[in-house]
């Protein structure tokens, strides 16, 4: 029987309270304390907190001075990004032993697509509770799981019953279940689109199926679309596991056989302004590690230079790689490349979390 026609079953895991969670594994003596995981200086900012300090309003991305006024027994632990990933590979390894389609959102967070499966005859509820039994055996940390249809819903339903929890949309409960569902549940919905939204009238994905189609993309571009769906519960996004860029760069083939390296000078400038365009457009400049040229020589030889670098590569950084690679064979060339290797997508989040902590 063709599957295509019937309901995905999407879960979606994410992990509670990830990185407090992991400084309690690692020092016990903080089981059931308020803490939060950030920086402790004056400007110092934190990047989650336990249940127990969210009681007191504490928050992700709140300034750690504004935490100890709301809590003032708030302990606060610096970050260990290094074991954030540790686990998170654990936790990506249980996953694999269930699907291979997997979308990691972040350290903590991933959505798995268990159509099709046969492991408890196909029920996506227990897959998801063994799931997380699993991550606790393995981990001793607890993570929550929405099941529903699709990744919208799906999304929802893991943040529904937190910590631990265990949440299920079946599709005959998806039209009950959105009609009173608040719009801020939308991801992607922020303050100032819900704000925007309560103008109108509307608080919930019910109020929202009142607006045409037309007139959402109307007011909010092609993200009405997406918000028409949304409000009937309706996601047609696939779980992508596309595997992750790891460069990114813009070839130029000679095709005589008979690039020099003065025609390869004179080319650089607009080979650069293309894959500044590319890079642009691409969505990963905040990813660089690395900058790299290569050739290729008319005996199909090839050469790279590289050099490690996070920053945006300069069209004198180029030129100075070119000199060497070109100085390694000295010969007419058939192909340039000049090009950013990148860091993985949790790399980037470590890094973009230590940043906040060198300021301190
Ligand atoms: P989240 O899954 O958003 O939060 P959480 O796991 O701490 O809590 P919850 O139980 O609500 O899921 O983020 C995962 C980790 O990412 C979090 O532990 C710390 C980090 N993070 C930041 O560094 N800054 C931020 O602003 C947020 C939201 C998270
Ligand atoms: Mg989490």
């Amino acid at each position: 029987m063709s599957s295509q026609n019937l309901p995905r079953k999407i879960i979606h895991i994410d992990m509670d309270c990830f990185y407090a969670a992991v400084e309690v594994k690692d020092d016990p003596s903080l089981k059931g304390l308020p803490i939060a995981v950030g920086g402790t200086s004056g400007r110092g900012v934190l990047t989650t907190a336990s249940y127990e300090a969210r009681k007191f309003g504490v928050r992700s991305a709140m300034p750690t001075h504004r935490a100890l006024e709301l809590c003032k027994d708030l302990i606060i632990v610096k970050p260990h990004f290094e074991r954030y990933k540790e686990e998170s590979q654990k936790i990506r390894s249980i996953f694999r032993e269930y699907t291979e389609v997997i979308q990691p959102l972040s350290l903590d967070e991933a959505y798995l697509d268990v159509t099709g499966l046969s492991l408890h005859s196909g029920s996506a509820t227990l897959i998801a509770k063994e799931i997380k039994q699993r991550i606790y055996e393995e981990t001793q940390l607890t993570a929550s799981a929405g099941v529903a249809p699709n990744k919208f819903l799906a999304k929802v339903a893991s943040d529904w019953r937190k910590p631990n929890g265990l949440m299920v949309i079946t599709p005959d409960q998806v039209s009950d279940f959105v009609v009173s569902l608040p719009v801020k549940k939308i991801s992607g919905v922020g303050k100032v689109m819900e704000g925007r939204l309560k103008d109108l009238g509307i608080k919930t994905c019910g109020d929202l199926q009142g607006l045409e189609k037309e007139e959402l993309v109307r007011r909010f571009g092609k993200w009405g679309a997406a918000l028409y769906n949304y409000a009937r519960g309706v996601d047609n996004r696939p779980v992508e596991t596309s595997s992750e860029r790891k460069s990114l760069s813009v070839e130029r083939t000679f095709f005589e056989d008979k690039g020099t390296l003065s025609d390869v000078k004179e080319e650089l400038p607009k080979i650069y302004e293309e894959f500044l365009k590319r890079l642009e457009k691409s969505g990963v400049k905040n990813r660089i590690s690395g900058q790299f040229v290569k050739l290729k020589f008319h005996d199909f030889q090839t050469t790279t230079h590289e050099e490690k670098n996070a920053e945006l590569p300069s069209l004198k950084s180029y030129q100075d790689l070119l000199e060497h690679a070109y100085a390694r064979g000295e010969r007419s060339f058939r192909l340039i490349g000049i090009g950013v290797r990148l860091m993985s997508i949790e790399d980037y989040e470590i890094r973009r979390s230590q940043l906040k902590f060198e300021i301190e």
